[in-house]
């Protein structure tokens, strides 16, 4: 049986066995989920695969959420194979590793549209289309990060987006809420990932995690994804609008 059986959902944001979607994944279908994956074309594709097949997962297609036409077709076919949504992750980031170094101000008009189109837009874009498909209420989740709260280095206009994208968590809450539709952010410490690697000095902030986080240690995407659990089961089922810290504690000494 488990905590998620019974419940349908869809997993954006695997680019590989190593990204925080993946350890949500795993712990979703440990605990009885149906879930749906998709991939950033065909480079992702041969890597997403094999690992949608571990997990029985069915796959979705390719998902550019830059394209809103790709969107339409992976909902058409959550549409068609499961009916109905419970859950919706969404992992996804994008800002130019040029520009997650140095100084925040040289950010670029192009990127700093692109950073907001990419990391936070899609959160409610998808969300709109999940609505008609959450017919018996449902949770989304999104992934933030410290840098939303305080400036950390080399985040930039990271920083910026995933603020806003903690401000959508709430409005989200509110305008969804009636339907029983629950909205939650999981802010992960740092985790070597592909998009981590694009973050200039991010062994460093590894190293700054390990020295001064309560638990002396950083996170492990496994950890998020028992987290991401909680807020995606009925477990959580009066949370709502909440960015939950999945960082060894470093937000009450950062
Ligand atoms: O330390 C970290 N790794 C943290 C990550 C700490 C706190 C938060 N996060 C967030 C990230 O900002 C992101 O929102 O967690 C989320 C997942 O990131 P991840 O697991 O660290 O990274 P990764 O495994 O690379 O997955 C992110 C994926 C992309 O991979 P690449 O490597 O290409 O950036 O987001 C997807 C893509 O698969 N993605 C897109 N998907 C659809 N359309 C797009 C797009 N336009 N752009 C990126």
């Amino acid at each position: 049986q488990g905590l998620m059986a019974g419940k349908r959902g869809l997993i954006l944001g695997v680019a590989n066995n190593r990204s925080i979607a993946w350890g949500i994944a795993k712990a979703c279908v440990d605990q009885g989920a149906e879930i749906a994956l998709t991939y950033q074309g065909e480079a992702f594709k041969k890597r997403v695969e094999p690992l949608a097949a571990e997990l029985g997962a069915h796959v979705s297609g390719h998902c550019d959420v830059t394209d809103p036409a790709s969107l339409d077709a992976v909902f058409a076919d959550v549409a068609a194979h499961f009916g109905k949504l419970d859950f919706l992750v969404h992992a996804i980031a994008f800002s130019d590793k040029e520009e997650l170094d140095g100084r925040y101000v040289e950010t670029t008009r192009a990127n700093f549209q692109r950073t907001m189109e990419i990391s936070v837009f899609s959160f409610t874009d998808i969300a709109k289309r999940a609505e008609p498909l959450m017919t018996d209420g449902g949770s989304l989740l999104t992934l933030t990060y410290y840098g939303a709260e305080k400036v950390m280095p080399h985040y930039n206009v990271m920083g910026v987006a995933k603020a806003a994208l903690e401000a959508s968590v709430r409005y989200l809450a509110v305008d969804l809420g009636a339907r029983g539709m629950r909205v939650n952010a999981i802010s992960a410490g740092p985790i070597k990932t592909l998009a981590a690697s694009g973050i200039g000095d991010f062994r460093y902030i590894l190293k700054w995690n390990e020295y001064n986080a309560p638990l002396k240690r950083t996170v492990t995407p496994e950890e998020v994804g028992d987290s991401g659990l909680y807020l995606l089961s009925d477990l959580s089922r009066g949370v709502t609008g909440e960015v939950h810290h999945v960082d060894s504690g470093y937000h009450v000494v950062g």
